[in-house]
């Protein structure tokens, strides 16, 4: 079955904001705010009330930028991951019960204590593109196959 999921990414010019996953899915792996959209809820709206949840913040304005599917070896169903670019926001950076999240300059983001597949398409989101593709994982957790779409 596919579930779809949200992926928002606070950029500034310079930096970027992640979060440290502390329980669950992707624990100990820093990654955007995101989650399960919920029954009834838009995309959207499942978006800004996941970073509100994780980070503290209020997104002011996003934009939509791709979708990525993910599949793993051995597994049924699909990851539908929807990503937005949150370009403003209000409020303060809060740590909550799932995320820790730290600002990093745009030259240090640990790409080694993330998802794989975020080295392939996180690059070109920041330099304001979108990004549609799927990635399909082996069961050592590396990315077996990649499929990416750069768009404008
Ligand atoms: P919860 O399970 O906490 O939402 N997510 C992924 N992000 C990246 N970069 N790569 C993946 O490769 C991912 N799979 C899931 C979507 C999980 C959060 O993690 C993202 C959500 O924001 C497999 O509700």
């Amino acid at each position: 079955m596919n579930k779809i999921l949200t992926l928002c990414v606070i950029v500034e010019p310079n930096r970027i904001l992640l979060g440290m996953k502390k329980r669950g899915f992707g624990a100990g792996k820093w990654n955007g705010f995101g989650g399960k959209v919920a029954e009834g809820e838009s995309i959207e709206d499942a978006a800004k009330r996941e970073v509100t949840e994780e980070c503290g913040l209020t997104v002011e304005s996003m934009s939509a930028a791709g979708i990525i599917e993910f599949t793993f070896e051995g597994q049924d169903g699909i990851l539908e991951v929807h990503l937005f670019r949150v370009e403003r926001w209000s409020g303060d950076v809060i740590e909550s019960e799932e995320m820790r999240p730290q600002w990093f300059a745009i030259d240090e983001i640990p790409y080694a204590e993330m998802w794989p597949d975020d080295t392939f398409w996180l690059p070109a989101f920041l330099k304001g593109k979108s990004c549609n593709g799927a990635f399909h994982f082996a069961p050592d957790g590396s990315v077996a196959r990649q499929m990416l779409k750069i768009g404008e």
